[in-house]
């Protein structure tokens, strides 16, 4: 049985109901060490929760955790190390009254954020393992359902499409389908293209311009550019001085239909989003 694709007004996130009306900003803490885009600045649990503490200060609807790098090559972390990054951060940060999601790609990991108190499970391999569904069915969080081809180890090691935005809406297609049936309700889903994780400039360009399409199943779509490599590509700067491209691909996928954006900039975002608002599109 499929469920029927009821645009949906709200997004269900734990302990809170985030209106859809207006596009979300997704602010990035990464307690890494080896981070693309912010190098391991926020590494320490203290620097981490101060960073998080400012997002939400500039605006954040949501402030999005993650303790291991899902950047092309990056190695992979045990459970057990990804927990002790996060737990301290997540647990300090459960008294700001603002959604914490955690961006990780293991069961075990979910659990012991739900338990934690996380509302939102943020997953780059979309939720593709049993158990990950299983981690998330039984509880009000929502599920941000990322597409990516293969492992962050090997992604972008010729990565090849037949149509990349065809398969990448049917595949997303496929992993609601399978939340859905687990018993997630559809108002606890979030979908998106996955950005950079086994895509090339021309992948991610094509997912970007088609958006209404991936929209166009009801889910919100969540997108993130932020500082990314296809912004250096198209201006030739370092990570560091992305700023200007970020907020122009952002604005772009939120004219075709993106609800969630997922930023490092979040004063900035929320500035480009307040002058776009405020024309209309
Ligand atoms: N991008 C990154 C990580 N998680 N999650 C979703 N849903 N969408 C994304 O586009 C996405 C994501 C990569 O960015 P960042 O967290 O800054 O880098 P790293 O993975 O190196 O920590």
């Amino acid at each position: 049985m499929t469920a029927p694709q009821i645009p949906a007004a709200v997004l269900r996130c734990g302990r809170f109901e985030l209106s859809l009306d207006r596009p979300l900003v997704m602010g990035v803490v990464n307690v890494t060490p080896d981070s693309f885009s912010d190098g391991g600045s926020f590494a320490k649990p203290d620097a981490a929760i101060a960073h998080a503490r400012l997002l939400s200060a500039e605006g954040a609807d949501i402030v999005d955790i993650g303790a291991e790098s899902t950047r092309p090559g990056a190695a992979p972390v045990t459970p057990d190390e990804e927990l002790a990054r996060l737990l301290p951060v997540l647990e300090a940060l459960r008294e700001l009254q603002v959604p914490l999601s955690v961006d990780t790609r293991r069961a075990r990991v979910m659990r012991a954020a739900i338990a934690a108190g996380a509302d939102m499970i943020n997953d780059v391999e979309g939720f593709r393992s049993p158990e990950s569904i299983s981690a998330v069915c039984d509880s009000a969080i929502a599920c941000c359902v990322m597409h990516m081809l293969g492992e962050p180890s090997t992604m972008q090691q010729a990565p090849g499409y037949r149509d990349v935005v065809s398969e990448v809406d049917e595949w997303l297609h496929g992993r609601t389908q399978a939340l859905r049936l687990a018993g997630v309700e559809a108002s606890r889903i979030a979908i998106d293209p996955g950005i950079g994780f086994g895509k090339t400039l021309e992948d991610n360009l094509r997912l970007l311009r088609d958006l209404p399409r991936l929209a166009g199943h009801g889910f919100p779509v969540l997108v993130g550019v932020s500082r990314k490599s296809l912004i250096g590509a198209l201006t030739g700067r370092p990570v560091g001085e992305r700023l200007a491209g970020s907020l122009a691909a952002m604005l772009a996928a939120v004219a075709r239909g993106a609800r969630i954006v997922r930023v490092h900039d979040v004063a900035a975002t929320r500035d480009a989003l307040a002058v776009w608002n405020a024309i209309g599109d």
